[in-house]
């Protein structure tokens, strides 16, 4: 684990030998939130790290001025201080390094291309470990939101349990079905253009999202956990989409406990309750 400060490109030190100073806390953050996450991955599916080979885990903290946002970019995490008001500093959230993290595990296995169908399933993978590993709720970003945003009623980015309480952006909104809220269900799908988010990697992994959150209902996080770890790691390809992935999660949860289980019936439960049906 390595954690840099990214205007100078230097590993973080402190004079303070404590990293007590108010500059110090985004690199505290990103260093606590990384281990907890590279933990889950080992302790809960016995990966060593990203690439299951051990590799290091670096995250850059304090990029850009006012950044309200954060990325991996196919080798290092890193994350901006926010602008204030909207965000403040996107390192004090768990769910954001676990999803940073997540899109690391996914490069290295299912490597799902980053638009349409396969890159709203990439995003879905990197929110749905998100709220596994921040396991408090069903929500992504909550810790990071700013005064600004929660006063408009933003009270994290994005919903798993009710992806519709949040709108999407206005350039969206006109490939949606006009209400401009975050889909729940293959009726609401948002037909996007590649200009566009990707073709809709941040808008219709909420569909995704809801199947998991649905299923997770059913079976409880832990085996959610299991089920669509196995299906990202096994049998998802660069091109799946989402037929593709109701097939694999069912497949994975059949691997794991049995044909005819429960854990299967709620994997498919999932995708039926989001439209996903063959
Ligand atoms: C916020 C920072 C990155 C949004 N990345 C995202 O693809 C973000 C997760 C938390 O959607
Ligand atoms: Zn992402």
């Amino acid at each position: 684990m390595f954690t840099y400060d990214a205007p100078t490109g230097s590993l973080f030190t402190s004079n303070s030998a404590s990293f007590k100073k108010d500059y110090d806390r985004a690199a505290v953050d990103a260093h606590y939130n990384s281990e907890t996450v590279y933990h889950y991955y080992l302790d809960e599916h016995g990966r060593n790290s990203l690439d299951d080979k051990g590799m290091a885990i670096n995250s850059y903290v304090h990029y850009g001025t006012n950044y309200n946002n954060a990325f991996w970019d196919g080798q290092q995490m890193t994350y901006g201080d926010g602008d204030g008001s909207y965000m403040i500093s996107l390192s004090a959230g768990l769910d954001v390094a676990a999803h940073e993290m997540t899109h690391g595990v996914t490069t290295n296995t299912a490597n799902l291309q980053y638009r349409f169908e396969p890159g709203a399933l990439n995003e879905a993978f990197s929110d749905i470990f998100g709220a596994l590993i921040d396991d408090a709720n069903w929500e992504i970003g909550e810790d990071i939101m700013g005064p600004g945003a929660k006063a408009d009623g933003r009270e994290s980015l994005r919903s798993l349990s009710d992806p519709s309480k949040y709108p999407v952006g206005a350039a969206y909104v006109p490939y949606g079905n006009g209400k401009g809220k975050y889909p729940a269900h293959m009726n609401e799908f948002y037909d996007l253009p590649r200009n566009l988010d990707n073709g809709g990697v941040h808008i219709n992994s909420s569909i995704i999202n809801h199947a998991a959150y649905t299923t997770a209902q059913d079976i409880g996080r832990e085996k959610l956990g299991k089920i669509y770890y196995r299906a990202l790691t096994v049998y998802l390809t660069p091109t799946s989409d989402f037929s593709d992935a109701r097939k694999a999660i069912i497949q994975s949860a059949v691997d794991l406990y049995g044909d005819g289980s429960s854990e299967a019936a709620a994997a498919a439960n999932g995708f039926n309750k989001v439209g996903i049906l063959e």
